[in-house]
């Protein structure tokens, strides 16, 4: 019997790949000038995208390092096939493959930290770009570091750096002896004012360290955005059937695309506004935009998706009365508290955020986006209600939200199955739920008490939380699809 043996992506296979879906760019043709951390599929779906095409329209030193933080499967996998991967983009009309050669080198920070700091302290390097979710900012919900034992140990050289922190800094230190220019320090992660925010941390920890953050380093805030769920077996079946030999590790992604980013680059940055970024010197009206519109409507769709037993985005946002709840959401409750970028309208770009969630070739998980609901809230909602409260509204639906986060918390799906509860805070968030009496009074104040989560002021607002048991008590009454359904009214 004939056995067929398929070929795996390489640089040897790159001539039987049809020419549409070659990269723009050869990995051993171009020369590292950023260092990235997180090679999550976030990262290979949005900026290694830009930063190929940036390197391809005009040249440059701008080949990606990318650093695993700590897994080490996809880096083995990506160095197995020469640095090159796929990115699977699906829409209705079919999916289209494509390589992509941004990655110059790469490497494990876990197991070879002091390799990593090396690097950081290369003048090559003039720019590093970070995906490494939320929570890997350690920072509180005022932005204050949160220093224990292990993490001083990072800083002040006593342990090896592990830590997104500990591995900037002591790459930071090493950089000033070796005098090694200027940089900019870009996050990618979906953090309001996510610039700032970083600078703090580092600042933070320099003190720490006992040290001064150099004048050239700059920490420009951007906004990223493309919905890119996990991938899946289909995934890798989508890329052998466009690509013609195996990737063992695309990446997926929707139509949509978008960056937006500060134009701080001290040390000069790809052309990525050739490969379509959007160049400002405020990105702040973009992020909340984003933050408080698509990611907002994203984890309530996923709360009340997954509450009611749906498994997709694209499932949740067909439950009856979820779009109209949610476009009121947007008009009534976030748009008040924006002000919107030059020429966006925000009602439009909320209605395309909510049309891009109905895809239903993606298969964005509910559970995905429900993860790390303790990190992600504070950015998404929490800011919306701390607005409305000080304007005196009290938003009915971001509530609802909020309520529904608390109800997956306690773990159980509207018809008893158990939900995960993935988050860097489910030990506290846990005990909590635990302690509390199993009603929905208990369950908002075990809840409301976290002030990991909630500052003092929204934890001591008593309008607000009596909605939000209002809300509890409709959710545990009639589950959250006869909920949306009341609320939401039948779409016209
Ligand atoms: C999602 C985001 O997982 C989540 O929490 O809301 O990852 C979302 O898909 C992206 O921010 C879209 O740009």
């Amino acid at each position: 019997m004939a056995v067929t043996t398929r070929t795996g992506l390489c640089l040897g296979s790159l001539r039987q790949i049809p020419a549409r879906a070659k990269p723009l760019v050869r990995p051993d043709a171009i020369r590292p000038g950023i260092l990235h951390l997180g090679l999550g599929a976030f990262h290979r779906a949005h900026q290694a995208l830009y930063t190929e095409e940036a390197i391809a329209a005009a040249g440059g030193d701008w080949g990606i390092l990318g650093v695993a933080p700590r897994s080490r499967e996809i880096l083995d996998r990506l160095v197995g096939q020469d640095r090159l991967y796929s990115v699977v983009t699906i829409s209705g009309e079919g999916s289209f493959p494509r390589v992509v050669g941004s990655f110059a080198e790469l490497r494990h920070a876990a197991s070879d930290p002091l390799g990593v700091v090396a690097r950081l302290a290369d003048p090559a390097i003039r720019v590093v770009t970070l995906t490494v979710t939320e929570k890997a900012y350690l920072l509180d919900p005022v932005g204050r570091l949160l220093v224990d034992d292990r993490l001083r140990a990072e800083l002040t050289g006593t342990a090896d750096p592990r830590s997104i922190p500990g591995l900037l800094v002591r790459g930071l230190l090493a950089r000033q002896r070796a005098g090694a220019g200027p940089i900019a320090i870009v996050s990618c992660d979906n953090l309001q004012a996510n610039g700032v925010r970083l600078r703090r941390a580092v600042e933070q920890a320099f003190e720490v360290a006992g040290a001064q953050l150099d004048e050239n380093v700059t920490f420009p805030s951007t906004m990223v955005d493309r919905i890119v769920p996990a991938t899946t077996d289909h995934v890798r079946e989508l890329a052998l059937a466009g690509l013609g030999v195996i990737d063992q590790v695309p990446v997926v992604g929707e139509p949509f695309i978008q960056w937006v980013i500060e134009d701080h680059f001290p040390g000069g940055r790809p052309a990525w506004d050739l490969a379509g970024a959007i160049m400002t010197s405020d990105v702040a009206p973009w992020e909340a935009l984003k933050l408080r519109i698509l990611n907002a409507s994203h984890s309530a769709t996923a709360y009340l998706g997954a509450l009611a037993g749906k498994r997709t985005v694209d499932e949740a946002i067909a439950l009856p009365g979820l779009r109209p709840l949610l476009d009121r959401f947007i008009a009534d409750e976030v748009v008040p508290t924006l002000t919107p970028p030059d020429g966006q309208c925000p009602i439009e770009y909320g209605q395309i955020a909510l049309e891009r969630f109905t895809n239903p070739a993606i298969g964005h998980t509910t559970i995905q986006i429900a993860m790390d609901g303790s990190q992600k809230l504070p950015y998404r909602l929490l800011g919306t209600i701390a607005d409305q409260r000080a304007a005196g509204g009290l938003p009915r639906l971001a509530a609802l939200v909020l309520a529904a986060w608390m109800r997956f918390a306690r773990g159980l799906a509207d018809d008893g199955t158990a939900l995960p509860l993935n988050d860097p805070l489910a030990g506290v968030i846990r005990a909590a739920v635990e302690e509390a009496p199993d009603t929905p009074a208990g369950l908002a104040s075990a809840l409301f008490g976290l002030r990991e989560i909630f500052d003092a002021e929204l934890a001591g607002d008593q309008p607000l939380r009596a909605l939000v048991v209002e809300w509890l008590t409709a959710l545990d009454r009639y589950g959250a699809a006869a909920t949306i359904r009341a609320e939401g009214g039948t779409p016209s």
